[in-house]
């Protein structure tokens, strides 16, 4: 029986946060059990906004030794940089010329990172669901397991693989492109910021304590933790939209402590947040310490990083290059055999 595929990534754009991980990474460790997965740092995309070359390199490597920190395993699954497979581009230029401009402009991520560009905001930026439905696509994958706010992507992947080539291209019985499914987990799927419950944790917050990094000193998360936003009720609860913060501080506690989702609720239903903050620190640090410690192996150990990104980019070629050539065949492109 073939497996089922998994396909997902997460831009070297600065530190992975507790965001990244919580809302997508965690759910790739599980996949990689039962799934053919493959996860990859989307450098290409890290360049739709303005980037520094020093800081691509070293968060292209870096995001990769986290992925593998947080329990990917490079026996189990492919790890490979994106822009090391020219079939991304490729295949999105194919796309670009199939997908209306208008579903671009509706893009909520787009009209959101755009007004912060102002004058300098990119086609590439525009472009970047594109992309990521080439990413998708090219791997024939049946889940793509994101966080909250990529479900619109997604969707337009969906939408480009089913109505503009599919069905223009392909037959019923013999699609061209796979239609993948999104996989959003029911908790921390939107990791809220430290500073602001109603805002998401980005890696681009101008505010550093809106975030707690993978790779942040224990000292810096209890500081960060202190300085994060509560409200002056007593006792932690999910759901309340006038509480969006101890939602949040809660939803992150049920799965750092291994308590649940119950369990965790039940503890702090009384607790005060003198109470809670230390306990929370604790947790966080207790969880992020083995990962620091296995990054900082592999970041020591460059070989072994660029032995499992070899092997990756390999795999990651045979599989993109079969998908790209049955794109081309059906669009009639010429193709030596
Ligand atoms: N706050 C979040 N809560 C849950 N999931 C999140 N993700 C991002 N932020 C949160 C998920 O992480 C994966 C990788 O995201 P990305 O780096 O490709 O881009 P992003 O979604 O734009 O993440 P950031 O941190 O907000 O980066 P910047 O600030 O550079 O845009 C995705 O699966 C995403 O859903």
């Amino acid at each position: 029986m073939t497996l089922k595929r998994v396909l997902s990534g997460v831009q070297p754009t600065g530190d992975i946060h507790i965001g990244n991980w919580l809302g997508a990474i965690r759910n790739w460790v599980e996949l990689q059990q039962t799934h053919e997965t493959f996860v990859c740092v989307v450098d290409l995309h890290a360049i739709t906004t303005p980037h520094d070359p020093k800081s691509l390199y070293k968060s292209s490597l870096s995001t990769a030794a986290l992925y593998i920190a947080c329990g990917m395993d490079p026996n189990k699954c492919s790890i490979f940089i994106q822009s090391q497979i020219p079939a991304h581009t490729e295949l999105c230029w194919i796309l670009n010329c199939l997908t209306p401009l208008n579903w671009m402009e509706r893009m909520i991520q787009f009209k959101e990172k755009a007004i912060k560009q102002g004058e300098n905001v990119s086609i590439g930026l525009l472009d970047y669901p594109v992309l990521m439905a080439a990413d998708i696509l090219l791997y024939d994958a049946d889940l793509v397991p994101v966080g909250e706010d990529q479900k619109q992507h997604l969707e337009l992947a969906r939408d480009i693989a089913s109505q503009r080539v599919n069905s223009k291209f392909g037959t019923k019985n013999n699609p061209i492109l796979r239609v993948p499914k999104p996989l959003i987990l029911k908790e921390c799927a939107k990791v809220m910021s430290l500073t602001d419950g109603t805002k998401k944790m980005s890696k681009s917050d101008p505010n550093e304590n809106s975030r707690i990094s993978l790779l942040d000193h224990p000292d810096v998360i209890s500081k960060k933790i202190k300085r994060a936003k509560t409200d002056s009720e007593i006792g932690l609860e999910y759901g309340n939209f006038s509480r969006p913060e101890a939602d949040n501080l809660l939803s992150i506690y049920s799965i750092i402590s291994g308590l649940g989702k119950e369990k965790a609720a039940l503890n702090c239903r009384e607790m005060g947040w003198g109470t809670f903050k230390p306990e929370f620190t604790d947790a966080m640090i207790n969880i992020l310490t083995p990962i620091q410690k296995q990054y900082n192996e592999l970041m020591n150990d460059k070989g072994e990083l660029n032995r499992v990104l070899e092997k990756g980019k390999n795999t990651a070629q045979e599989v993109s290059h079969v998908t790209l050539n049955r794109v081309k065949e059906a669009l009639g492109f010429y193709t030596s055999s």
